[in-house]
């Protein structure tokens, strides 16, 4: 039910068309008429009860427009088809007019009087999107579990132990000082890479292994464009009887294709790292000029995008695997990387300032 008057002006209730003599072309200007003269009506109308006044003038029993299709005998056979065709045409603009009029006056009635009509439909809020972090992790994770690859987790405040010992880092190597580290405590850091979860996941299960580890990592790092003293690692480890380097080789290229298309390759440098070995750095030809060199790869044609190798026998010894039996690929990708090249965001700190730019990307 609507309250009377919203400052509605009463509207004209009489007809002005005569119904007389009519020819084809006559009845096909008057419907033509009636719709411009009903519309005008509507637009002016703020009341429920006028537009109801209006559509019984045009389109009720008597209306004008029921009047012309009745009366359309009179005009000549050839006529007939398109003065019905417009005057259905006049009713179903009225109609919608109507329609929408209605609507706008039971909208405004519902603020102008400060009250909730609850059959209304809600507002959707504004929202968000992921940030490209979260959607390469997602996106990676999705990959490697279409290989067969477990996701799991790891604590970020980690033991020294899992961070450096049992990756065959004692405590006096130099292979400490490339991955500057915060303490916490003598034996407690905040973890430098994803790697201390490799050693947990060996103690908790017998191969076969495989598994990837996505989480946050942090050095004491000097920053620049792709250093940040917080990114974010993801490793990978599969143990099994016969795992080779082929493998490791294999699935990453696989996975650089699935990330970044067919044409993206991959290559292998001899690296060092205490844990792998051989120790590899792959690389993957620039996605952004495809491998001709471009600001992006600094002119090189290559990204750098992660550690790998085949797990060192040293580290079995850990965990009670027989190096005998096993052996393993393991490699360490920085995540920060990837969604850098796969969005094309220039510098790694632009995801820890909190630009609303960056959500609008992808
Ligand atoms: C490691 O951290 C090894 N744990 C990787 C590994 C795992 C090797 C398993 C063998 C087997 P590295 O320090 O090179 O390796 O880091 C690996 C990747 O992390 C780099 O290729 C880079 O993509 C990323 N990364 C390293 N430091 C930073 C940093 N400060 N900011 C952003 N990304 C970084």
């Amino acid at each position: 039910m609507f309250a009377a008057g919203c400052g509605a002006s009463r509207l004209a209730a009489a007809s002005s068309f005569p119904m007389k003599d009519r020819t084809g072309p006559s009845m096909l200007q008057e419907a033509e008429a009636i719709e411009t003269r009903a519309l005008e009506e509507i637009g002016r109308a703020d009341d429920p009860s006028d537009l109801e006044d209006i559509r019984i003038r045009y389109m009720g029993k008597n209306g004008d427009l029921t009047r012309i299709l009745r009366s359309v005998g009179k005009a000549a056979p050839e006529d007939r088809p398109r003065i019905g065709q417009r005057v259905n045409q006049a009713k179903q603009a009225i109609g919608e007019a109507l329609e929408a009029r209605r609507a706008a006056c039971e909208t405004g009635r519902e603020s102008a009087s400060g009250t909730l009509d609850v059959t209304l439909p809600g507002r959707r809020p504004p929202l968000g999107s992921k940030h490209p972090l979260t959607l390469i992790r997602e996106e990676v994770s999705e990959i490697f579990r279409d290989m067969g690859f477990s996701v799991v987790d790891g604590p970020e405040v980690e033991w020294d132990y899992y961070n450096f010992e049992a990756l065959n880092i004692p405590r006096d190597h130099p292979a400490r000082d490339t991955q500057d580290t915060f303490y916490l405590g003598s034996d407690i850091v905040l973890r430098t890479h994803t790697s201390p979860v490799q050693v947990r996941v060996m103690e908790q299960q017998q191969p076969p292994v495989r598994v990837i580890v996505p989480g946050r990592t942090y050095r004491n790092e000097n920053p620049d464009a792709t250093h940040a003293f917080t990114f974010h690692q993801c490793e990978g480890l599969y143990v099994d009887k016969g795992v080779t380097m082929a493998q490791l080789k294999g699935d990453m290229t696989y996975f650089a294709q699935r990330l970044f298309g067919g044409k993206v390759k991959v290559r292998f440098l001899p690296d060092f790292f205490p844990f792998t070995e051989p120790s590899v750095q792959y690389d993957f030809s620039c996605v952004a000029c495809g491998g001709g060199g471009c600001r992006i790869c600094k002119n090189t044609g290559w990204l750098e995008i992660s550690g790998a190798g085949m797990v060192d026998p040293a580290v079995f010894g850990f965990v009670d695997y027989d190096p005998e039996l096993y052996t393993g690929y393991a490699f360490g990708m920085g995540l920060d990387r990837l969604a850098m090249f796969k969005y094309g965001i220039e510098s790694i700190h632009m995801f820890l300032e909190n630009d609303l730019r960056l959500l609008e990307r992808p």
